[in-house]
């Protein structure tokens, strides 16, 4: 079994459903990594090495340890309500929103929700959120004045692998973009 399905068992554990091998989430998202390997183990090979390298070469720099490596969690995307400490933070003026075409009604009308996660997610750079638009079919892209909303009172987390998050996006707010 490959180190990338392994991930992606992981994301679902740290983010979603760490009932499926029993464990469970402290209030500020951390699962012991004893716990979590032997949760693992039992269906697939799980090692601390094997741990420490998808935790280091994960593309999006998903996971963290804490400092003795005891502790291990998800920087973002959670859908349990977890408190992963985010950090308030001033946004650019502008940020990106890449969503699935067929969503684009919906969002027009209630703006963007976070859905089954705890936040909307927004990226830096055209080129990111795209990919994230992707994942859902033929992509739209929106570009989001992030510094109005600032000014409005809108409150903006950056997690420590650099998504944006906000708890929701007026339509006013949102412009669809060009690639
Ligand atoms: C859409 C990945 C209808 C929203 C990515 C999105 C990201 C609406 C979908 C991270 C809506 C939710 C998150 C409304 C929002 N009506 N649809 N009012 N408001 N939506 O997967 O942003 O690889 O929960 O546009 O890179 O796609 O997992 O969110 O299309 O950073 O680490 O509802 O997940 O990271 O989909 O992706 P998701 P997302 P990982």
């Amino acid at each position: 079994m490959d180190l990338k399905s392994t991930s992606k068992f992981i994301s679902l554990i740290l983010r979603h459903k760490p009932e499926v091998i029993g464990i469970s989430l402290d209030e500020h998202g951390w699962a012991d990594v004893d716990g979590l390997i032997r949760g693992i183990g039992r269906s697939r090979p799980c090692t601390m090495e094997m741990l420490e390298e998808i935790v280091r070469t994960d593309g999006k720099q998903r996971y963290s340890f804490n400092e003795d490596k005891t502790l291990i969690r998800a920087n973002q995307g959670h859908s349990v309500p977890v408190d992963v400490e985010l950090p308030v933070m001033s946004p650019p003026e502008i940020l990106y929103h890449g969503t699935g075409k067929k969503y684009v009604d919906s969002i027009e009308q209630k703006g963007l929700i976070p859905k089954s996660r705890l936040y909307v997610h927004l990226s830096g750079d055209k080129e990111t959120a795209w990919k994230v638009g992707q994942r859902h079919g033929v992509p739209f892209l929106y570009e989001v004045m992030s510094g109005r909303m600032e000014k409005d009172g809108f409150v903006f987390y950056r997690s420590v692998n650099g998504v944006w998050l906000t708890k929701s996006v007026p339509a006013k707010y949102l412009k669809g973009v060009e690639k």
